[in-house]
């Protein structure tokens, strides 16, 4: 009997592409319009000179490989990511699912200190690198919307970056492990073609979707598996990076510049040789945060495409749908 395997077999060869590469060393006039053709061009670019220290990065890596080493009953204690903590193939709560492995944080100190003691033998040890980690990552994304807020000549420049500064911003930070899947063990493709070299047998780790937030800040290692929706609906792979941080447009972001700025969709997909590992920032607002174009980003070129909404509402939406359901076209004006 063949039994069917939940996740889709993709053995397509699939393109791939460069992103655009933001120097963030650059004079800011310079970094300013480049990050602003980006978000209207891609939904999605590289950054390079960010600040972020190396060794805070390489250490949160090996925490969170010696985390998901660890046996799945040990795992299972920091769970389940209801909403915060451990969770295994299942994305959300109406029934997702994929080939990926993740603990969840909300980015507040106390949450932090929470969870670090389900997580790590050295629970402040862990809490005080996870906070250098947000802290610095924050600061990047913080430096990206104040150059969008410059180039677009919105008055207010810190208009969007004070919303993931507040105290009460509901940002999240995730690490994913999408575990290597090894050919052989893939019943669909023992019948493949496996001796070319290059031959790659891939599952979905996390479905297409797009990022519910304003911005995400994405630290990959030197694994594939992300790739983009552009225009025509098709998949294009983007190399891993582990020097750059790749941000993307979230849909608040589009809904703030009024449509100018795009929310791509995208999705990760295991490897065949080796294990993915990523950690998102999703730098989001305070709940109670009201979610509007500023009036610079409105034109009667460009006339007002969404109603004021706050993040509360949309996280509700959001966690009411599907991994894959376009939430923002609900909060469109008619
Ligand atoms: C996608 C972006 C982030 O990973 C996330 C995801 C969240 C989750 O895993 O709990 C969601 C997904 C994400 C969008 C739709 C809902 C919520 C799973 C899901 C089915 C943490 C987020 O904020 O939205």
């Amino acid at each position: 009997m063949v039994v069917a395997s939940r996740t889709p077999i993709l053995s397509e060869k699939f393109q791939s592409i460069e992103l655009p590469v933001i120097d963030m060393s650059a004079p800011r006039s310079v970094a300013s319009s480049l990050i602003i053709k980006a978000c209207q061009d891609f939904g999605f670019f590289k950054v390079i000179n960010h600040g972020v220290s190396q060794d805070i990065i390489s250490k949160m890596e090996q925490e969170s490989l010696d985390f998901f080493a660890k046996p799945l009953s040990e795992k299972l204690q920091a769970g389940p990511a209801n909403p915060f903590g451990y969770g295994c193939k299942n994305i959300g709560f109406n029934g997702d699912v994929g080939e990926v492995e993740y603990l969840l944080f909300n980015t507040n100190p106390v949450s932090i200190d929470q969870k670090s003691k389900t997580i790590s033998n050295e629970p402040e040890k862990f809490s005080s690198l996870m906070s250098s980690y947000i802290e610095a990552v924050r600061e990047v994304a913080c430096e990206i919307l104040d150059l969008v807020a410059e180039g677009t000549w919105v008055q207010d420049t810190s208009v969007f970056s004070r919303m993931i500064r507040d105290a009460d911003s509901d940002s999240i930070l995730r690490l994913n492990h999408y575990p290597a899947m090894p050919i052989l063990q893939q019943k669909h493709c023992k019948d493949r073609d496996t001796s070319s070299p290059s031959y790659n047998c891939n599952k979905v780790g996390f479905g297409e979707h797009s990022d519910p937030q304003i911005l995400t800040i994405l630290r990959s290692n030197d694994v594939s598996g992300l790739q983009i929706s552009l225009n025509d609906g098709v998949w294009i792979t983007v190399p891993p990076d582990p020097t750059s941080f790749c941000v993307n447009v979230g849909d608040v972001l589009q809904a703030i510049s009024n449509g100018r700025f795009l929310s791509v969709r995208h999705r990760a997909l295991t490897n065949s040789y080796k294990s993915r590992m990523s950690m998102a920032y999703f730098a989001a607002p305070p709940l109670h945060a009201i979610i509007s174009a500023p009036p610079e980003m409105v034109t009667p070129f460009r006339p007002s495409l969404y109603r004021p909404f706050t993040w509360a509402e949309y996280k509700k939406a959001t966690y009411s749908l599907r991994l894959g359901d376009s939430r923002l076209d609900l909060f469109r004006k008619q």
